[in-house]
């Protein structure tokens, strides 16, 4: 609806600096790897892979906290660029799939697709809120802070002036929610935001769910829509590898689910797949969080089961 024809852009970020664990910078070699890309050009998809993003320019070295935000300048530049990227990509007519790295990359991520569809909304599918602002976060990692960022709130850091507020809190909707810290519920419920934690999931099944948090951001399903996906949203049993796993999460289905009724909105403008982490658990868990987030790209973008 929103591109012409089936053209979508691959933007593998191997970053990992809005955490401390190595190895989620590797998540997007081992997607591509695993064959992300034929995968997806047997769904019909005309595939734009450049080769991983190296943003080579931006250097890890004198980049100490500012207050507790700990890799920011890193963050913030890597962000930027990133940002740049998308939306050049959103600007060609290709649907710029991210393959984290990462949460903080979203950031980049959304700043960019919003920059050509303004008026979008923002499903987030994590175990995790990531809208601890630079005043309530406890860890510093900035992976749990990009919503707080895209929005505005929290005070301010120079050093993400490029970073506009481009996200309204009645066009985000939380999906998957179970691990969210004290602070972060209190933003919640300040600015009103939709977020179905997994109480939800098991009250109302995933498909009402689903219903329920289009009908909040996009009620006559005319908007365009930037899905981020963090595996840790499914269950441990299903994602292992990566970095921060909270069990009680999404089974396979349920992840894959939300996955197909996005792309059967035919609204879809964006997609992320992050937090990938292949150092993260044994080999076999490791093949299978890559195979899964392999499979949940090609849901988002498609698949079907018949
Ligand atoms: N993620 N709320 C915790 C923090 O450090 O602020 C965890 C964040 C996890 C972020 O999984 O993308
Ligand atoms: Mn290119
Ligand atoms: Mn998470
Ligand atoms: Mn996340």
């Amino acid at each position: 609806k929103f591109y012409k024809s089936k053209q979508l852009a691959i933007v593998g970020c191997p970053f990992s600096a809005g955490q401390p664990k190595g190895g989620v910078d590797k998540g997007p070699i081992h997607l591509v790897s695993a064959g992300l890309v034929n995968q997806l050009e047997a769904l019909g998809w005309n595939v734009h892979f450049d080769g991983h993003h190296q943003f080579e320019d931006i250097s890890i070295e004198s980049d100490p906290p500012i207050g507790l935000l700990k890799n920011p300048r890193v963050v913030s530049r890597t962000c930027e660029a990133l940002s740049g990227v998308v939306s050049e990509h959103a600007q060609n007519g290709r649907l710029p799939v991210t393959l984290g790295g990462d949460h903080s990359l979203a950031m980049g991520t959304i700043s960019g697709t919003l920059k050509h569809f303004p008026e979008a909304c923002v499903i987030w599918v994590d175990a995790h809120a990531d809208i601890n602002t630079t005043d309530t976060t406890d860890t510093g990692n900035i992976h749990g802070m990009p919503v707080s960022f895209l929005m505005g709130i929290g005070s301010k850091v120079p050093e993400f002036d490029w970073l506009k507020p481009v996200l309204a809190a009645n066009k985000l909707v939380y999906i998957g929610l179970r691990d969210v810290d004290d602070g972060e519920k209190k933003i919640l419920r300040e600015n009103k935001i939709k977020a179905f934690s997994m109480h939800e999931v098991d009250k109302y099944g995933i498909s009402k769910v689903v219903e329920l948090a289009l009908d909040h951001v996009n009620p006559n399903r005319d908007l365009p829509i930037h899905l981020s996906l963090d595996v840790d949203a499914l269950d441990p049993s299903v994602t292992p590898s990566t970095g921060t796993p909270v069990r009680g999460g999404l089974t396979f289905r349920e992840g894959h689910y939300v996955c197909e009724a996005i792309y059967e909105t035919g609204l879809m403008i964006g997609l992320d797949i992050m937090e990938v982490n292949p150092s993260v658990s044994d080999t076999a868990s490791v093949t299978q969080t890559v195979a899964v987030g392999c499979s949940l790209t090609r849901a988002a973008l498609g698949e079907t089961l018949l």
